[in-house]
């Protein structure tokens, strides 16, 4: 039986696996449907596997590999006569060297700049300039590197270059855009020399080098000097409390309310959103019943509103994974107004032609001060839903509840709820 090589199809890590396997003559079983939609975090995976990161390599035996390198490395040397990793030690440790720039030098940075503009992270642009700069910089060492060199250690493709197509590949398609790529000229021969490679062209392509680096449209704040005043407890405010707001620092999650939230003050309602949670993960959603029917029984319209959210800025997203990190990390930020919020949002559609979609649950009849917690709440637009006249927003509500919605042709592929 082939090794099982585990991952979703796309990524730059695994591409480093497969591109080392169709180098070396070696054959792997690899589910190209695999993605991060799949249920892939079992607690058997999680036993083989305790990180829980892809992609991961089952062999015969049980073992299972984890860390792309050192499974590319071991994929490279199961080859017969393959040169992947050269036999002399100084060759090997050079081949080395370039796995740990590839990784800690362009890879890593790259993907701590790219979360930021995914909204994993808080956007801070002079913390992102700065991770940017220095990429740019070591881009400009290995072009000079290249100069008289067609690949990295030797003469023939080596680890060296896998390792470095597959970080060139994730900072082209999302920090280094086509002004930065136009001063690496040997880079970019490189490059071009190797994604075109009859036995890779499969694997890299498409490279989706992207043509502008493009920040947040709503930047989350950025971290600046803690003012004198004292700083006020983050809750849900109205808009005039929004100066206040800019110079407090913004942690990931943000910390629980300690003032009293006006949406506290709303009449007592019957409709208990904790109750709505719970029936929401324990039922199935639709049919007989199903956790809409008990919704639809209990909901109080006055008390609460239903509302469709879309991403403003469809056009950016790239991987489905990816976009639906950004859901998670919307949600994450929405923390301070759990109380107040249930939410079922969702990436439609495939890689790079997909928007995000989906319908929020909330108290109170105006979205904002619920809603305003999180820094990013204006990369999206809002629609109050009249699930109980109108047909259409009925439908697109109970759509985005059962993870089955279609948006202009465009399938449910992922999504993520804010219980
Ligand atoms: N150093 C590891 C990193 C692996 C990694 O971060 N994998 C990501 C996909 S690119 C992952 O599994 N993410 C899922 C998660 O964090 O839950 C490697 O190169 O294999």
């Amino acid at each position: 039986m082939a090794p099982r090589l585990t991952g979703f199809s796309g990524n730059s890590r695994l591409r480093r696996v497969r591109a080392a396997a169709a180098l070396a003559g070696v054959e792997l079983e690899w589910d190209s449907s695999f993605s991060m939609k799949s249920e892939w975090k079992t607690e058997e995976f999680i036993a083989k596997n305790p990180f829980g990161f892809l992609p991961t390599l089952e062999l015969e035996d049980g073992t299972v590999l984890r860390e792309s390198g050192a499974i590319a490395e071991y994929v490279a040397e199961l080859g017969a006569n393959s040169t992947l990793v050269p036999s002399d030690a100084k060759a090997k440790a050079e081949v080395h060297e370039w796995q740990c720039t590839a990784d800690q030098e362009l890879f890593i940075p790259g993907s701590l700049a790219n979360r930021q503009l995914m909204g994993v992270l808080p956007y801070n642009k002079p913390n992102f300039d700065g991770i940017v700069k220095k990429v740019n910089e070591r881009l400009a060492v290995i072009d000079s590197i290249l100069v008289n060199k067609t690949f990295l250690v030797g003469e023939r493709i080596t680890l060296a270059d896998i390792f470095t197509v597959t970080a060139l590949t994730q900072i082209f398609s999302t920090i280094i855009d086509a002004e930065a790529r136009v001063k690496i000229p040997n880079v970019i021969r490189y490059f071009e020399t190797l994604v075109n490679h009859p036995k890779l062209l499969d694997i890299f392509n498409p490279t989706n080098l992207i043509e502008k680096v493009t920040p947040p449209a709503a930047p989350a704040k950025e971290q600046k000097p803690k003012a004198d005043k004292p700083k006020e407890a983050k809750a849900p405010k109205p808009k005039k409390e929004k100066e206040v707001d800019e110079e407090e620092e913004e942690p990931l999650v943000p910390a629980e309310p300690k003032v009293k939230n006006p949406l506290d003050d709303l009449p007592k309602s019957a409709f208990n959103l904790e109750e709505w949670k719970r029936q929401y993960s324990n039922l199935d959603t639709r049919g007989a019943n199903g956790s809409l029917e008990w919704f639809y029984e209990k909901f109080d319209r006055e008390g609460f509103s239903i509302w469709r959210v879309d991403f403003k800025y469809n056009e950016e997203l790239t991987q489905v994974f990816m976009s639906s990190n950004q859901v998670g990390g919307f949600f994450n930020r929405l923390e301070a107004s759990r109380k107040y919020l249930f939410g079922s949002v969702g990436v439609l559609g495939k890689a790079n032609d997909s928007i995000i979609s989906g319908a929020v649950v909330l108290r109170g009849q105006d979205i904002e001060p619920v809603i305003n917690v999180a820094p990013d709440w204006e990369s999206y637009s809002y629609k109050k839903l009249d699930v109980f006249n109108n047909e259409d927003d009925k439908k697109f509500f109970e759509g985005s509840m059962a993870w089955d919605l279609i948006v202009d042709g465009k399938e449910w592929a992922d999504g993520k709820n804010f219980k």
